[in-house]
Formats: structure tokens, C-alpha cells, sequence
């Protein structure tokens, strides 16, 4: 069964201002791959496909690290961690969507399937890193949040892409969606400190202990903005 892509998707060139900006429907995502899943009904072969665009995805990351080090003797980048999202993970996702539980509802409608987090020092190197893939001929952007330059309102930070990489098989070539997470150290101290914070369901963050955790984020974000300034007049990139 051939299963029409309706997601209305964000196509941007560059990481700018704005937070987001809708250009196009895009119609490329992953189209071809769909009468191959509704034959083989099977989950964990959908999820291989995500496991190639990651590792594309890591892999042009250490690309871009490694050479960026012999230019300027430093990495722009601190750490990466990729994953597939767990099958747990997807499910409750779709049940929160209220989708029907279709390899098919699930490609056309769960973007973070294969996630990318990198850590950098600075937040220039945040958007460097961001506009370095992003020029890549074989990578498009489907969305940005930039929650850098618009925190949210519990005050996390990061820059958000989904992007499709393309992934070459033994027969064609694949469009598939990454969700890439860029943020600096310390954005990524408060967001994981945040996470485990919340993450027991049980425990009932009052107003003052959001306030408190607010607070936090914008300390950060002071420190981030104080070492921007030091890196800015210090690293001088060749
Ligand atoms: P996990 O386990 O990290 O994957 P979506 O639900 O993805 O369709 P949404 O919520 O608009 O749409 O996505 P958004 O805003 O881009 O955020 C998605 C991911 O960003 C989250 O994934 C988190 O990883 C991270 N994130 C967003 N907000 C916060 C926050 O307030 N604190 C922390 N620590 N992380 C955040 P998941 O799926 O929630 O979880």
C-alpha cells in the first residue's frame, strides 16, 4: 500500500534569526520506502533505515570536527551521542499523537526516530556546526527551532533541525529524517540537570522550584553569553 506523505514540513537554507519559518510541503520524505515496509511488516527493519541516516549523520560530524581541528586547534565540538528512539519511546509518542499504530502513521509522523545530540563549547560554534551540515548538497532542512535566540518558557535552550540525509542502498537512495539537538555545555548541564529533575512522573515541581530551575537556565545563559565575549576576542580562526 502506497501511503501519501501529507506532513506540511519547514524547507530553510540557513540557520538565521527567526525560530521558524514555513517554506514548503515536502514531498521527498522517505516515499520509496513505504512499499517495502507494508511488505516485510516489520518494525526493526524500519528502524535500520533510521540507524544509517544516524550514523551518516555522526559520521560527517566527526568529519567536520576533525578537520576543523587541524584549521583552528580546537574542536568546535565537545561530544556527540546519537540513538534510535526506543520502541517504548515511539509508541507512547504515537498514542500521544493519537496515531494509528502503523509503520506507515509512523514514518510520516515521528521526525525524532533518530536523534543526534551535540555538545559544543560555545554558542557560535552551535551555529557554525549547524551551518556546516546544513551546506552539505546531500542534507536539506525540514524544520528549525531555534530555542537559543527564543528559550522556552521553562527557560531550555538548544537548536533544534530535522534534517533528511541521504542514505545510498544496495538499490537506491533514501531520504531519511534525523533530529539533530545543538546546544552548548552549558545549555546541556542545565537540560540534562532539568531532565532528571522531572523525569520521575511522581515527583510535583511547585511554581517556585519552576522559577528556581528558570533561574538556572538564565545563570547559564549569562555564563554562555561571558564566554562568547572571551572567545570571541581570544580565538581568532585562521
Ligand atoms: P527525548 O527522550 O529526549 O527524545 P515533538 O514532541 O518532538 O514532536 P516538540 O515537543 O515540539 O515536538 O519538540 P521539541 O520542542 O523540538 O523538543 C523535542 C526534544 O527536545 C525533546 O524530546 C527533548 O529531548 C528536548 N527538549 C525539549 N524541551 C525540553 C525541556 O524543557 N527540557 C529538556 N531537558 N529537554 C527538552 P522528547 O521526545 O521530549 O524526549
Amino acid at each position: 500500500m502506497k501511503v501519501k506523505n501529507t506532513v506540511d514540513v519547514t524547507v530553510r537554507k540557513e540557520v538565521s534569526e527567526t525560530t521558524y519559518t514555513e517554506v514548503a510541503r515536502d514531498d521527498r520524505l522517505l516515499p520509496q520506502i513505504y512499499d517495502y515496509l507494508d511488505t516485510e511488516k516489520q518494525f526493526s527493519r524500519a528502524l535500520f533505515f533510521y540507524e544509517a541516516g544516524l550514523q551518516q549523520i555522526m559520521a560527517k560530524l566527526e568529519i567536520l570536527n576533525r578537520e576543523f581541528q587541524y584549521g583552528n586547534d580546537r574542536n568546535p565540538i565537545e561530544s556527540v551521542k546519537g540513538r534510535v528512539k526506543s520502541e517504548q519511546s515511539i509508541v507512547e509518542k504515537m498514542k500521544k499523537k493519537g496515531l494509528p499504530m502503523t509503520i506507515s502513521a509512523m514514518m510520516s509522523n515521528i521526525y525524532d526516530i533518530a536523534g543526534v545530540r551535540v555538545i559544543c563549547p560555545f554558542i557560535s560554534d552551535v551555529y557554525q556546526v549547524a551551518r556546516m551540515l546544513l551546506s552539505q548538497k546531500d542534507i536539506s532542512l525540514v524544520t528549525m527551532k531555534d530555542y537559543i535566540k527564543q528559550p522556552k518558557e521553562n527557560g531550555y535552550r538548544s537548536l533544534h533541525l530535522i534534517v533528511l540525509v541521504d542514505v545510498f542502498f544496495s538499490e537506491q537512495m533514501q531520504k531519511i529524517p534525523v533530529e539533530i539537538q545543538l546546544r552548548s555545555i552549558a545549555m546541556n548541564c542545565w537540560a540534562s540537570t532539568e531532565h532528571q529533575l522531572r523525569y520521575k512522573k511522581d515527583h510535583v515541581l511547585t511554581d517556585d522550584m519552576q522559577k528556581e530551575l528558570k533561574r538556572c537556565a538564565e545563570l547559564m545563559a549569562e555564563a554562555d553569553q561571558i564566554m562568547q565575549e572571551l572567545a570571541t576576542d581570544l580565538l581568532k580562526e585562521d
